[in-house]
């Protein structure tokens, strides 16, 4: 069994794409929570290669950059596709994923009030075109693409939760999608961690913002 742990403040964020991956896939880690104090006195910020949390830890490889961290565990679990065509359709969709992650995080820490109500009324357009992604698989009856679950659905089905959150009816126009985020969340290890208080007590951002 790897001996994996993640490096991360004591939130969603960032890593919890890779710990339903974990969980769903029945992989242990541990969790090196790092203090907002202990970032501040700026040791681990010096360390990090890009001066950012999260790290990773496989025995005496430490990875940082969430989206590599989430390749890694890809690659390491075969849930990457089964031939360079399927990885790099699911890089396709991670990317899409990380696009729509980078306008959330730019809402939700630094401009959430003034922001909230125009981030809403685009969402359908961001979320049309998973909705048509799905549509092009299997008639959206399996995975965000190829023919296994691989690491961008676990990354975008954590995404969506946190959408969920944020505008609890966003989804209600896309069938394909609703029925997708309840299929992925319905596994039973990764239903089992979501209802977890390990999650559960997790604040989905830094700043207490949803
Ligand atoms: N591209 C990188 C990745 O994907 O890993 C981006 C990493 C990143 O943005 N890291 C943020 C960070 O290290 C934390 S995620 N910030 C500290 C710094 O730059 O000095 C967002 C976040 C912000 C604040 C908290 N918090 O206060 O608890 C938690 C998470």
């Amino acid at each position: 069994m790897p001996e994996y742990s993640i490096i991360y403040f004591d939130v969603r964020g960032r890593c919890e794409a890779m710990r339903m991956l974990m969980a769903d896939q029945g992989i242990k880690w541990k969790e090196e929570v790092v203090t907002f104090d202990t970032w501040m006195k700026g040791e681990l910020k010096c360390k990090a290669v890009f001066g950012q949390l999260p790290g990773f830890k496989d025995g005496d490889l430490t990875l940082y950059q969430s989206n590599a961290i989430l390749r890694y565990l890809a690659r390491n679990h075969e849930l990457y596709g089964k031939n360079p065509r399927e990885a790099t359709l699911i890089d396709m969709v991670n990317d899409g994923v990380e696009d729509l992650r980078l306008k959330y995080l730019r809402l939700i820490y630094q401009n959430y009030e003034n922001g909230k109500d125009d981030y809403i009324k685009a969402l359908p357009t961001e979320l049309g075109h998973f909705e048509r992604l799905l549509a092009s698989n299997n008639e959206g009856k399996s995975f965000i693409t190829a023919g296994e679950i691989s690491f961008a659905d676990y990354n975008f089905v954590d995404l969506l939760n946190n959408h969920l959150v944020l505008a609890p009816d966003c989804l209600s126009a896309f069938p394909l999608l609703s029925a997708y985020v309840k299929r992925i969340s319905s596994r039973p290890k990764l239903e089992a961690y979501l209802s977890s208080d390990a999650h559960k007590n997790r604040k989905i951002n830094g700043n207490g913002k949803q």
